[in-house]
This record gives C-alpha cells, sequence and structure tokens, in this order.
C-alpha cells in the first residue's frame, strides 16, 4: 500500500547488533546454499491461542531494554487501539510492550524503582458493559500470569501512581512518537502531574521505540514471513477471477477468505483491486468495476498474522497477457524495483533507494506519474515504525513499491514486494508469486480461469 511520505530527523543514529538475529541468518543462508535448495521457511514461534500473542517474556524483554534507555524516570503508554471492520485493533506500540489486548490499558514505567518498575493499568471492570463485549477477568494471580505482570491495578489509581513515581524520579518520558492525527494522551497526562508537582521535566526518547520496533527478532520475521505466505495463497485463489467481465469485487472477496481460513484475523489494511482506470487510483477503495479485455488490474492486498503485517501489490494483464504498451511501462516499473533491491544492504540510506528507483522511472520520462514515495518499514503495522532518516540494518523489513500511473491511458502498473534485509544484502520475502512479465504471464495460465 503506498505511504505519503513526509518525515524528518531530529535524532542522531544509535548502532545496535542483533547478534542472534544475525546468527540465525547466517546460519539458513548457508543451509540453503549448501542443500543446493532455497532457503527453508523459518519456523513460527509458539503462540498463546486465541490471542496469536507471544511469551510473556518476550515482551518483558523489550521493557527492560525500553527501560535501559531511559534510565530513570516514568514512562506512560496508552493502548491507543482503533475499531475496525474486524473488531478493536490494539495500538501498536502498547502492544509490542506488552502483549496485551485490552482496550484502555496503560503501560507505566519506572526504571529507578526498587521493587517493581513496571505497572499495567487497566479499566475499572464493568459487568453490563461486559455483556455485550465479553467477560473481563478481575485482578488477581491469574491475570498476572497470563500477562507477566506483577503489578496490575485500575484505571483510577493512575494519576496517584505517577504522582508517587515522579516525586521519587522526576522525568517524564515521551515513548510513542507524535503523529499529526493522534491525540498525545500521555503528554496531557504529563501536563496534569507536572501542575501538581514542580520541578518535574518531560523529555522525549526520540526515535528509541521506533528503531526497537524496526529491527526485527527472528520470531517476527517468522511471523511476518507467514503472514506473505498466507497473502501469496489469497492471490493465487484470486487469479481464476481475473478474466474479462471478472468483477474486482471477487478478486478481493478470495483473496479475504483465504487471508482469514488460513488463521488471519484481518487484512493488514483495506484490499485494493483496481481494473482499467481504477488501477491509476492508488487508494482506490470499492472493488465494485467489471474488468474489459486489454486493460490492467492493480491488486494491492496482504494478511495481518498473530499482529504482523504483509503487504503486496501485484500488476496482471486482465486477459492473461500484456498488450506492448502495458509491457513496456511494466518493465520500466520492475527496472526500478530492481535498480533499489541491487543497492539495499545494511548500511544504505531508504532516500538512496528512493532516488534509485526514481532514476529509472524519470530517465524513461515518466517521473510525472510516480506519485507516491518507493516504500515504507513493515511490522507491526503496514506503514511501521521506524527511523527512515538512519541506515538500514540487517533484521529490518521495507516494501519495495515503485509505480508508474497514467489516468489518460487508463493504466496503471505498482510492483510491490516486501524485502528483508540480510547481513550481506536483502531477500525478497514476497517470492512466491511472480514479478517478471513472462512469468506472470505464464503464472496466470497456470493459476488464472482457463482459457480458450
Ligand atoms: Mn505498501
Amino acid at each position: 500500500m503506498p505511504a505519503t511520505l513526509a518525515r524528518t530527523s531530529a535524532f542522531p543514529a544509535r548502532p545496535a547488533v542483533y547478534a542472534a538475529y544475525c546468527g540465525l541468518a547466517l546460519w539458513s543462508l548457508l543451509a540453503g546454499s549448501l542443500a543446493g535448495a532455497a532457503t527453508p521457511e523459518p519456523a513460527l514461534p509458539a503462540l498463546t491461542e486465541p490471542e496469536q500473542t507471544e511469551a510473556t517474556s518476550v515482551y518483558a524483554a523489550r521493557r527492560a531494554a525500553l527501560m535501559k534507555e531511559m534510565g530513570e524516570g516514568v514512562a506512560v503508554v496508552y493502548a491507543n487501539g482503533q475499531e475496525d471492520g474486524d473488531g478493536y485493533r490494539q495500538g501498536s506500540d502498547f502492544y509490542y510492550l506488552t502483549g496485551v489486548l485490552e482496550e484502555g490499558a496503560v503501560l507505566v514505567l519506572a526504571p529507578k524503582e526498587r521493587s517493581y518498575r513496571e505497572f499495567l493499568v487497566l479499566p475499572n471492570r464493568d459487568p453490563e458493559a461486559e455483556r455485550w463485549t465479553g467477560a473481563r477477568e478481575s485482578i488477581g494471580d491469574a491475570l498476572r500470569t497470563r500477562y507477566g505482570f506483577e503489578r496490575i491495578l485500575r484505571s483510577d489509581r493512575l494519576q496517584g501512581l505517577l504522582i508517587d513515581l515522579a516525586a521519587r524520579s522526576p522525568t517524564l518520558w515521551q515513548v510513542s512518537r507524535p503523529s499529526p492525527e493522534s491525540k498525545p494522551a500521555d503528554l496531557e497526562l504529563y501536563g496534569q502531574i507536572s501542575a501538581k508537582l514542580p520541578g518535574v521535566t518531560i523529555k522525549s526518547l526520540g526515535w528509541t521505540l521506533e528503531r526497537m520496533r524496526s529491527r526485527h527478532s527472528a520470531d517476527e520475521l517468522a511471523l511476518m514471513q507467514h503472514a506473505v505466505r498466507i497473502s501469496e495463497a489469497g492471490f493465487a485463489a484470486a487469479a481464476p477471477q481475473i478474466h474479462p467481465r471478472g468483477f474486482e469485487g471477487s478478486v478481493e472477496a478470495e483473496a479475504e477468505r483465504v487471508f482469514k481460513s488460513s488463521g488471519a484475523r484481518r487484512p493488514a489494511y483495506a484490499s485494493i483491486v483496481g481494473s482499467g482506470p481504477n488501477s491509476t487510483i492508488l487508494h482506490y477503495p470499492r472493488s465494485e468495476r467489471v474488468m474489459a479485455d486489454g486493460e490492467l488490474i492493480v491488486m494491492d492486498m496482504a494478511a495481518e498474522y498473530a499482529h504482523y503485517a504483509a503487504d503486496i501489490t501485484r500488476t496482471f494483464p486482465v486477459s492473461g497477457h500484456f498488450t506492448d504498451e502495458q509491457r513496456k511501462i511494466y518493465d520500466i516499473v520492475l527496472k526500478a524495483q530492481q535498480a533499489a533491491f541491487a543497492i539495499l544492504r545494511p548500511g544504505v540510506y531508504y532516500e538512496d533507494l528512493d532516488r534509485a528507483a526514481r532514476k529509472v522511472i524519470r530517465d524513461a520520462g515518466y517521473g510525472d506519474y510516480f506519485i507516491h514515495g518507493l516504500g515504507h518499514f513493515v511490522g507491526l503495522d503496514v506503514h511501521d515504525a521506524g527511523a527512515y532518516h538512519e541506515p538500514l540494518e540487517a533484521g529490518m523489513v521495507i516494501t519495495l513499491e515503485p509505480g508508474i500511473y497514467i489516468p489518460e491511458r487508463k493504466l496503471g502498473v505498482r510492483i510491490e514486494d516486501d524485502v528483508l534485509i540480510t547481513p550481506t544484502g536483502a531477500r525478497f520475502m514476497t517470492d512466491g508469486i511472480p514479478r517478471e512479465a513472462e512469468a506472470v504471464e505464464r503464472w496466470l495460465a497456470e493459476h488464472g480461469k482457463p482459457r480458450p
């Protein structure tokens, strides 16, 4: 899914080595090449069902790492989730640090405390509301074990807790990056606390959490790879719906059916399925057009599995074969993606990739038709957290999604893949659906509707 890119940098880079990840990646690369076969699929971590969360120790380790960066003071992270068509979706910063899916929850961290440094604050119980949305547990050992917190309090004690902690270590940390859309509940609370407790300072942790989130563990990468595989299965299931007189909605419905029946809770974003003139609309939301012979169809659709997103776009000819004009544009877009991939390795900056891809499209004469950024980080969110102004590192996953959109020709092409940065270069995680034009035509002949 294309993202609008307007990002600024204010904080310096901080190097980090993820030895465990690198060791594993190296091992799988070696194992793959020695066997002369493709790299084996990474093993999925054990998940707690039905929530699809990882072990509580995973989230505890992340909180410990964040507290190490804080050093002192207090941090509050609000759950900040949102309702979507598939129910409540937990805010990703909060989820990353807790694995807790309750609405209205708050995390409090206080690294200088002697005994209890982390607190989970949950809304008061409401028996009448719970008749509608499901029963919630009372606070007790069972809940403390399930969430991995020694201290769980109710929301009415949040202010008192903060005053207590901030009086002993008077720095209040903004952990989540501010976004133009969101209301900064943490800063509002900090304002209330500092009004009662003179001498308290409010500071930003900068890009610390964004960096942590973008440096994926081996388990996270395995979950994302699985989200990719489910998504690819969705494309294959949707292929027979691509034909003259086919319906965009059937393509979308088949793909999403496979996402959900394969264990995805929801699509990672609202599917974009646009044929003909709709192929040039970046976020075409309706999927209600009947395709015609000689058109292209852009399909930007992927699953979220165990809270992790995939993000894939393919552009296919409705008839099964590209016209000469379509093929020309398609090959330019593919070449732009290949140009970015060719220079991708640890230490490269995102904007260098963008420039490399953009040069290919501009040199071909279509610079004004590539109107979005080259890509974005992928992780818990489809447009994930990450420090775009710092060099890329092994273990990060980004999309490469160049596109050319020519409304006057009713012709749009986008090719989007999820790419893992490895210690020595990069690897396509989305290697299950072809990209080369001829391979696309062969794949459609194999997976699509039988044609006369
Ligand atoms: Mn995307």
